[in-house]
């Protein structure tokens, strides 16, 4: 599969396709939510599905010439199930976001209550942040990390539940470095009688390569996005038990949702079919691997990582005590000239009152995974990073980084049949 046909039919959109291919190519992707998609995945999304409507679901749908589609969300359907032990899977959201609408939908009445992790802690926009309709149709409250260990504060979490009587309790989170416990916050949310949510967008592939616990069959709802660590086609998914598998599927269509993307569930099931093969697990476990390398070697040369380290793939910078005069955004800027991509992020317990400035920055390793980057080259990825900060302002140190980031990317190709 190649870009020919648009950059033939359409030059001005086929060059920025290509320049997109050669950024992610050239530049070493970092942002912990970001993967590169196998080419199979990337051609099942541009397939035909793109053109089909198919409200409803598999063999009751609103319109005919379902056929196929069916076939595919089944498909789809099944590869979910076997991956993740899930009894009922709906594919269908077009993100994790949608898919948690869903459930506030199917299981919450408006006005509600929600206790989600703090905003500024790691929970996801959608567990509740004003800006989302979750934060303006139920009434929800935040319990916090124990930022000395990085954890969650298990212990605060069960009284304010205890205090706040929840209906739905969210885990599963945006930046959380440490393993969930999944079973704990279950009792928890038993012993209130509140739903439990468990949102696995970013630790999906963890899961179902078993380098993180699953809280398939232990939550009430699993959510998650389907592109993250699982590295299949763009969109969301929603796991549950089957009592709640009819309210869940009206929430996402009609409640939230018109047609299905059938296009990214064609894509959704080419990664799930990749993600259930042997080699699957071992990239889950490099996954992981190369963010313990990359944190240990950071923090050897005094760089400060938040909670000491990562059981998982991201692992937050604090720059507050040694870089108080960079602020996240602009290192976020700085390591974009350098070629290593990147975002900023709030750093539990940070004292900086600019939530939209923060003093982290967030580094994942499941992209470089994929193009094949091991413990080595994360190290040496880290003394690059190490280099930056030691100079953020030195144009000539940034574009040295750049020539031995090409090197590294050189060594490590992606797509490299893609034109
Ligand atoms: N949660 C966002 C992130 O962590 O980058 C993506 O949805």
């Amino acid at each position: 599969m190649d870009y020919d046909p648009v950059r033939a039919e359409d030059p001005e959109l086929g060059e920025i396709l290509t320049k997109e291919l050669n950024r992610q190519r050239d530049s070493l992707q970092m942002i912990a939510s970001e993967n590169h998609v196998s080419q199979t995945v990337l051609k099942a999304q541009g397939s035909v599905m793109a053109n089909k409507y198919a409200e409803g679901l598999p063999g009751t749908r609103w319109y005919g010439g379902c056929e196929y589609a069916d076939e595919l969300e089944e498909l789809a359907i099944d590869r979910a199930k076997e991956l993740w032990g899930a009894e009922h899977v709906n594919i269908q959201p077009h993100s994790g976001t949608q898919a948690n609408e869903a459930v506030y939908l199917a299981a919450l009445d408006p006005g509600d209550k929600i206790l989600a992790l703090d905003q500024n802690q790691g929970a996801h926009s959608s567990h509740g942040h004003q800006a989302y309709s979750a934060g303006q149709f139920y009434e929800v409250e935040q319990y916090g990390i124990d930022v000395d260990t990085g954890h969650v504060d298990y212990e605060g979490l069960r009284e304010h539940a205890e205090a706040f009587e929840p209906d739905l309790i969210i885990s599963g989170y945006s930046m959380h470095p440490h393993i969930v416990d999944w079973e704990r916050v279950q009792d928890i949310a038993e012993d209130v009688d509140a739903y439990h949510l468990a949102d696995i967008a970013h630790i999906n592939g963890l899961v179902a390569g078993g380098v993180h616990p699953n809280p398939v069959g232990i939550a009430d709802f699993v959510t998650g996005s389907t592109h993250k660590t699982i590295r299949a086609g763009r969109g969301g998914i929603i796991m549950c038990d089957e009592e709640h598998a009819s309210d869940v599927d009206s929430a996402v269509s009609p409640g939230s949702q018109g047609g299905p993307h059938m296009h990214c569930i064609a894509g959704k099931a080419a990664g799930f079919k990749e993600a259930l093969s042997p080699e699957f697990e071992e990239y889950a476990q490099q996954v992981v691997d190369n963010a313990q390398a990359f944190s240990d070697r950071l923090q050897e040369q005094g760089i400060s990582v938040f909670s000491g380290g990562t059981e998982v793939h991201m692992v937050l910078v604090d720059l507050e005590e040694t870089h108080p005069d960079l602020s996240g955004l602009d290192a976020e800027e700085i390591f974009e000239d350098a070629n290593i991509v990147l975002n900023a992020q709030r750093v539990p317990g940070e004292s900086n009152p600019d939530t939209w400035n923060p003093q982290g920055i967030r580094f994942g390793t499941p992209a470089l995974t994929t193009r094949g980057f091991d413990e080595e080259d994360l190290r040496a990825v880290a003394d690059l990073v190490v280099r930056v900060l030691d100079a953020p302002d030195d144009e000539s140190v940034r574009e040295s980084v750049r020539e031995e980031v090409q090197v590294l990317c050189d060594e490590n190709p992606l797509y490299e049949d893609l034109l």
